[in-house]
């Protein structure tokens, strides 16, 4: 194999398009549609007792207005529950238009469709709902309280608790020389795709079939979705995803009630119908991430050794679980980072409130569980005077203790059990990056100018690449071209260039002779989806494995042409040859003609086949007995349990003394995601992930008043960070590869977000000398918390 692209800065072979504006996202699609505008609820909890159109009815331009008593069949029947655990026995879902109550702003209550968008929001705005008020229930402690319900039936709001214990923590703290509590919280946010939802639908009424495109982050679930609930088969159901600007988890969820609802008024209507959310729609009515509330005790020796640690923990779930518990367990299980405490018990409980519902939002869990650790980890060096940095390394899990089973169950269903990894290496590596050892001194003349500067650190360990499976196919045409074909959908992340990389190398092609589909249903029909970190394991695993399958193939056909044995023959630019002797060489696509001699009037490759008479001869078979006819495959990975990458991250602020202003100064990141396969890619996504972890450490929440009305549903009032909030990023990689997939991979598609909260708050403590609880954290809360710590009560970090 000469043509090396695996772990090669490969430019993304997708960026000339999209950054042309040669992309086609979801709104480009489907001008010939009906519009469709939402009347959404004004009120966070209420009941329905009137809706009356009549005044939408003289619209111009208007075509139907649709409510729940409009629904039919299984669309009138609640949305699934897509991820059950036994301990949800409270789980709820919404319809897909309200059914008569309320429970967040942002509820569909009707669906206008008209000839155009404004014309479809004009009626929606005509439309006069009425309402009997129910109390609202906003946030962890007013959900925790009970005294009011989100719904009637769930007592005290609890969807599900869940407890997963090892060893006995609560006798382990106990028995420690020393003990400490903790209240530690971190509030919603929520992705901000600079694309949001949107769903086209066209029904073709001969064939009776239905082609939906929907910006989604799983098309093929997306199908099966539409499928069941218009009681349809599924093979009369296709789901093209079309260039997505954008997902971070918000749109994992399927269907989203706009994805049965587009495509079941356009069965009804004969005409094809599209939605695109608005920026206001996807405040309130997507899904939102993040808020917990945690009661930590831990116990910990001299040295600064944690022994016992108990988590109770609080999830504010939003008024529907449709998407099972999956951020908490992720938060339960992974909040335990590199660190190995002897005994650990978590127990959260999943509350239900009047606000969005909660998908997974990049990271999904984990940052909440990364700063609980951590704050844990700051706390034990603040308390004995250590280095912050020795106390991580003194609780660090070993290498030689890899594979390292914590005893528990992950988000999948499997055991815990990290598969590889070096934290002293990544933590060497990250101190001289940053300049752990000499940053003291630094801070110190800072400090004598008058300026608060601190360093603050926080490592993290990842689940990625979850199963079950994820499939591929590849084929070689005949004009030499390679076209592989995965079901996951992409949003940015650079699978065309990645999944290139992968087959070009399996294949001998260049990368620019490999075409790659995602994200439709027609092309591929069995996918789990995007998310997770999981193609580059998952996709990038099952294409390699196909590719190697077609290699075979392709070495075996070459064989039987050039009269060679298969071992010695190699591909080489697109040439299989034999080793040595490279005049004796055959074009993979003459081979891809051979594999299929239909081919032979059509093109060069068939006419260069004629050569190889043999093969090329129409009436002999095309293949021999038992193979299948054209040089391509279709294969699957599918692992035992997922893989496990982990990161550590440095960030140095300064805070101004007079405003509470806090500015990044630098922030270093050492990853290890196994094996790279790219590693601009990768960059790219860290560079990505650590402006959200910024975003979400100083900027961004869902602020909820306490009747629900999400207060900054805007651009204007949310604040994300503009370029000049980003610092510049210095990245080194470690690569301990996983041992648990063909190409060592571990995933790294949110690695750069998980640890941003408490990096940037132990940084802040570093600073000002008073510990840091809750995140995020803006100039006046760290104003009003200085008020708290007047100085001769601070204590030097
Ligand atoms: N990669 C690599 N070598 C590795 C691991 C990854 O080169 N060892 C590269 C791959 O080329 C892949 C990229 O990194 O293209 C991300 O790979 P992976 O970690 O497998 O993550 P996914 O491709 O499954 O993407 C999902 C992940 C998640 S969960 C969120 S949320 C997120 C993210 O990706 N959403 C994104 N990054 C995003 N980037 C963009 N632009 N848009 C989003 O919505």
């Amino acid at each position: 194999m000469t043509t090396k692209l695996f772990g090669q800065r490969v430019p993304r072979v997708e960026d000339p398009r999209l950054v042309s504006g040669q992309g086609r996202y979801l709104d480009d699609l489907g001008h010939d549609a009906l519009a469709v505008a939402f009347v959404r609820s004004p009120h966070a909890h209420a009941r329905i007792t009137d809706i009356d159109v009549t005044a939408a009815l003289d619209v111009d331009g208007l075509v139907a207005i649709y409510t729940y008593d409009d629904l039919d069949g299984r669309m009138a029947e609640p949305l699934p529950l897509l991820i059950p655990h036994p301990t949800l026995t409270q789980g709820r879902t919404p319809y897909p238009l309200a059914n008569g109550e309320v429970n967040h702003v942002g509820e569909a209550i009707a669906m206008v469709v008209a000839t155009d968008r404004y014309v479809a929001e004009d009626a929606a705005g005509l439309i006069e709902v009425s309402y009997d008020f129910l109390p609202p229930v906003v946030g962890v402690e007013a959900a925790r309280e009970a005294v009011d319900l989100v719904h009637e039936d769930v007592p005290g709001n609890v969807a599900a608790t869940y407890m997963q214990e090892t060893g006995d923590a609560a006798a382990t703290i106990a028995a420690a020389a020393l003990r400490a509590r903790l209240q530690l919280s971190i509030e919603r946010s929520a992705s901000m795709p600079m694309e949001g939802k949107g769903v086209h639908a066209r029904w073709d009424d001969d064939d009776k079939s239905l082609l939906v495109n929907t910006s989604t982050q799983t098309s093929t679930s997306v199908r099966q979705a539409i499928a069941a609930k218009l009681s349809l088969p599924v093979d009369r159901v296709e789901v093209v995803t079309p260039d997505v600007g954008g997902g971070f988890g918000v749109k994992i969820m399927h269907p989203w009630p706009e994805e049965v609802l587009v495509p079941w008024a356009a069965i009804r209507l004969g005409a094809p119908v599209k939605w695109v959310e608005d920026r206001r729609e996807h405040f309130i009515s997507s899904a939102h991430e993040r808020g917990q509330l945690h009661e930590v005790e831990f116990g910990y020796d001299e040295d600064g050794v944690l022994l016992g640690l108990s988590v109770e923990f609080w999830h504010d779930h939003g008024a529907y679980t449709p998407y099972g518990l999956i951020v908490p367990i992720i938060t339960s299980t992974q909040l335990l980072g590199p660190y190995k405490p002897r005994a650990y018990r978590v127990e959260f409980h999943s509350l239900y409130t009047n606000t969005v519902i909660v998908t997974p939002y990049r990271g999904a869990g984990r940052p909440q569980g990364c700063f609980v650790m951590e704050r844990v980890m700051d706390y034990i060096a603040r308390d004995l005077d250590l280095d912050r940095a020795v106390v991580r390394e003194r609780n660090f899990i070993q290498p030689d203790e890899m594979p390292y089973d914590h005893g528990l169950i992950f988000q999948d269903g499997r055991p815990l059990i990290y598969d590889s990894g070096d934290f002293p290496a990544s933590m060497a590596m990250l101190k001289s990056l940053v300049g752990w050892d000499e940053f003291v001194a630094q801070r110190d003349a800072a400090r004598r100018e008058g300026r608060r500067v601190g360093i603050g650190l926080a490592c993290y360990v990842e689940g990625t690449g979850v199963g079950p499976y994820e499939g591929g196919h590849v084929r070689v045409e005949t004009d030499g071209t390679v076209v592989v074909s995965t079901g996951l959908t992409t949003q940015g992340q650079g699978h065309q260039t990645m999944l290139a990389q992968i087959v070009g190398d399996e294949l001998g092609v260049p990368v620019d002779r490999v075409r790659v589909t995602t994200g439709d249903t027609r092309r591929f029909k069995y996918a789990v989806g995007t998310f997770a970190s999981r193609t580059a394991v998952m996709s990038g695993s099952a294409v390699a494995l196909t590719a190697r399958k077609v290699r075979a193939k392709a070495l075996r056909i070459a064989a039987d042409a050039l009269e060679a044995s298969v071992d010695d023959l190699e591909i080489v630019d697109g040439r299989v040859q034999v080793k040595g002797s490279p005049s004796a060489q055959i074009d993979l696509s003459t081979v891809a003609v051979l594999s299929n001699p239909l081919r032979y009037a059509f093109d060069d490759a068939a006419r260069r086949a004629t050569q190889f008479a043999g093969r090329a001869d129409p009436t002999k078979p095309p293949v021999d007995p038992g193979d299948e006819p054209g040089l391509e495959g279709t294969d699957y990975y599918s692992p035992t349990q997922s893989t496990f990458a982990n990161g550590m991250h440095a960030v140095i602020v300064e805070t101004d003394p007079e405003t509470a202003e806090i500015k990044i100064l630098r922030y270093c990141v050492v990853h290890d995601c196994g094996t790279v396969i790219n590693p601009m890619i990768v960059e790219g996504q860290v560079h990505g992930g650590v402006a959200q972890g910024v975003g979400g450490a100083l900027y961004e929440r869902m602020e909820y008043d306490a009747s629900g009305q999400l207060v900054n549903a805007s651009f204007m009032d949310f604040l994300m960070p503009y370029a000049s909030e980003v610092p510049s990023i210095e990245i080194d990689h470690l690569q301990t590869p996983s041992p648990l997939n063909p190409l060592g991979v571990k995933g790294a598609g949110e690695a750069g977000v998980i640890p941003g909260s408490a990096a940037i708050a132990s940084a802040i403590e570093d600073a000002e000398g008073f510990p840091i609880t809750a995140m995020p954290i803006s100039p006046s809360e760290l104003f009003a918390l200085r008020a708290e710590h007047p100085a001769p009560s601070r204590r030097a970090p």
